[in-house]
């Protein structure tokens, strides 16, 4: 038994291990039906973004891993059985020299996905606890907090370094973006050791929860919420 014991998932909503590989785009107009509800995993090549995926999901071969850095260039998405509710897969970003130009060094599409995709409520961002806050996780931050999209942020590879010393990364990377208010939380997690998994599990349903079809009167609808996030203008 790991941490991630079953006894624990009383308290989730969403069946995560209920994914299945949906499609995959390459651009907004070749990507799923707008309809619905996902959070979008993003952070650099090679941080383990589809590695925490499988974790989440707990099936080892949904998103592909790799070795190679900047191998998956698609969007890919996963659906989940309940609540038309999916989760993405984004392109990893510049590996090496990360260049502030979002059009040149993370698809052209993307951009595009993450300012116009309706569907999308939330963002986790994954960063390797011993490479955290690149420019373009900071970029990327800025603006899922000017555009108010929750965002979850997984510290992956918490494996490499000592429970202390990652504690400490843990509780610096919380203080420095205490001011983030679209940042729902910040979380040790390791793949290879299941750590963290149930309770990012746990978050990710914090963060559909307001946009769950209910049978509560008072519980907002996704149209609801959506139309309260301000999404960029074209201009
Ligand atoms: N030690 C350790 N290695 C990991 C962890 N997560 C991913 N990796 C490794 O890091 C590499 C990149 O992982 P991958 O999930 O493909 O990263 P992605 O490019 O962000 O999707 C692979 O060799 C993984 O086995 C982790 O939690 N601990
Ligand atoms: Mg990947």
């Amino acid at each position: 038994m790991t941490l991630d014991d079953d006894n624990l998932l009383e308290n989730i909503t969403l069946a995560y291990n209920s994914a299945r590989f949906l499609q995959s785009g390459s651009k907004l107009s070749n990507c799923p039906v707008d309809e619905g509800i996902e959070i979008a995993f993003a952070g650099r090549s090679n941080a383990g973004k589809s590695s925490a995926i499988n974790s989440i999901t707990n099936n080892k071969k949904l998103a592909r891993t790799s070795k190679t850095p900047g191998r998956t260039q698609l969007i890919n998405f996963f659906s989940l059985s309940q609540q038309a509710a999916r989760l993405v897969d984004l392109p990893g970003y510049g590996y090496a020299k990360v260049s502030l130009d979002v059009k040149e060094n993370w698809g052209k599409h993307l951009d595009d996905y993450l300012q116009n995709r309706r569907s999308l409520v939330g963002l986790v961002l994954i960063m390797d606890i011993r490479k955290p806050l690149t420019e373009f996780d900071k970029m990327l931050l800025d603006w899922s907090n000017t555009y108010r999209l929750k965002t979850l942020i997984l510290l992956t590879k918490s494996d490499k370094l000592k429970f202390g010393p990652a504690k400490s990364e843990l509780l610096k990377i919380k203080k420095t973006l205490a001011d983030h208010s679209a940042l729902h939380d910040v979380i040790l997690f390791s793949s290879m050791k299941k750590v963290g998994v149930q309770e990012a599990r746990q978050a990710l349903d914090e963060i559909f929860q307001p946009h769950l079809i209910s049978s509560s009167e008072d519980a907002p609808t996704k149209t609801d919420k959506t139309d309260s996030i301000k999404k960029p203008q074209e201009t």
